[in-house]
């Protein structure tokens, strides 16, 4: 497993710490702990029945943002639905996230310039999507990637295969994270699969795979700025596993995890916190004070209380509106149910 900084924040693999500036770095802990606080903040929204649909991220922030960190605006990414962090990073407002919580199409309605498709909710689909996203950008002579990411249960499912066997025939420039948190809603990884790891799966497409320690911000980092340095040079498609842990249930829906964790398995990874360690490493370098840390915090808190605010306020979603952005021309029974609608909203 590929490592850069150990639990206790230290640097144990000198030779591959990537080259970014104090700034980058202090931006990285900026979007970790912003990103944990809106991990928070969508919860307790979600328990006063002020959000929808969410699956909380706490744990796997290094895996989410430190891949995120090491592409370009201009590349696409292709989420699963824990993946809405990335999607605010890379530009999506945060009232459009919690629209997407709600279930209001607007969630979905990116601009030109948010290069990325709307969270996946089936497993695995996003894998093969990528693949084709990423061979249209190889036959256009882009220079970019296409990045996706699903977990460790959404490497059993046929379309993971495929999109990285289609990837990898095509040597098209995409990026296949896995983020390993070790359960498939209650299933845990050993159940998942017999192979000893999910990097592994890359040999049988012939494409470069690697396991990293999903902790490990700045690994992660490393692994995804090589793998994008390969994939625009020709040279491919990456798989890479980060391992990593969820805090929280699987979804708000009502998964218990006390049924299907134990205590001991929740210590050992509370041990391995991405923001713990990343904090360590900054404080080492004086890059990191509480203040600073404070001062993010109250940014975000700011930032989503304005945007729940605007989501609330966002007019509601209409019947009319649905068959309207669904189809380009509507056939005759839809015409039908568009006057029926009509005449309903009016009212
Ligand atoms: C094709 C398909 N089958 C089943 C489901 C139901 N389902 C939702 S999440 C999930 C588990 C996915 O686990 P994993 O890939 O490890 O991702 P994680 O939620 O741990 O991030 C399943 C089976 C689904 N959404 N799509
Ligand atoms: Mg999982």
């Amino acid at each position: 497993m590929f490592q850069i900084l150990n639990e206790d924040g230290e640097v144990v693999n000198k030779e591959f710490m990537p080259d970014l500036s104090d700034d980058e770095l202090r931006e990285l802990m900026r979007r970790m702990v912003y990103t944990r606080i809106l991990d928070q903040r969508s919860i307790a929204l979600n328990r006063q029945g002020r959000l929808g649909f969410y699956a909380p991220t706490a744990g796997q922030e290094a895996s989410q943002l430190g891949s995120h960190f090491a592409i370009e605006k201009e590349d696409f990414i292709l989420p699963g639905y824990r993946d809405v962090p990335q999607l605010i990073w890379q530009g999506l407002p945060l009232y459009q996230a919690f629209l997407f919580s709600k279930g209001h199409f607007h969630g979905n309605q990116y601009t030109e310039e948010l290069q990325a498709f709307a969270p996946q909710i089936i497993i695995g689909a996003q894998y093969v999507q990528a693949a084709g996203v990423a061979l249209g950008m190889k036959l256009r002579g882009k220079k970019n990637v296409a990045i996706t990411y699903t977990g460790d249960g959404g490497t059993s499912q046929g379309d993971f295969y495929e999109g990285i066997n289609f990837a990898g025939a095509y040597q098209a420039p995409a990026i296949f994270i896995v983020q390993n948190n070790r359960f498939a809603i209650s299933v845990p990884v050993e159940k998942q699969t017999a192979a000893k790891t999910l990097a592994q799966k890359a040999v049988a497409a012939g494409i470069e795979g690697i396991q990293v320690d999903g902790m490990d911000v700045l690994a992660v980092y490393a692994a995804t700025k090589d793998a994008r340095d390969r994939a625009v040079n020709g040279e491919g498609p990456t798989l890479i596993e980060t391992m990593t842990y969820r805090f929280g249930p699987h979804t708000m829906s009502g998964d218990d995890p006390t049924r299907y964790r134990s205590d001991d398995l929740d210590k050992e990874w509370e041990k391995k916190d991405p923001l713990v360690r990343f904090r360590k490493f900054l404080e080492g370098k004086k890059l990191w004070s509480e203040e600073d840390e404070n001062r993010v915090i109250e940014e975000a808190k700011e930032d989503i209380k304005e945007a729940i605010k605007k989501a609330d306020q966002y007019p509601k979603q209409k019947v009319t509106d649905f068959i309207n952005y669904m189809n380009e021309e509507l056939p005759l029974n839809l015409q039908e149910q568009l006057k029926e609608y009509e005449a309903k909203e009016s009212k």
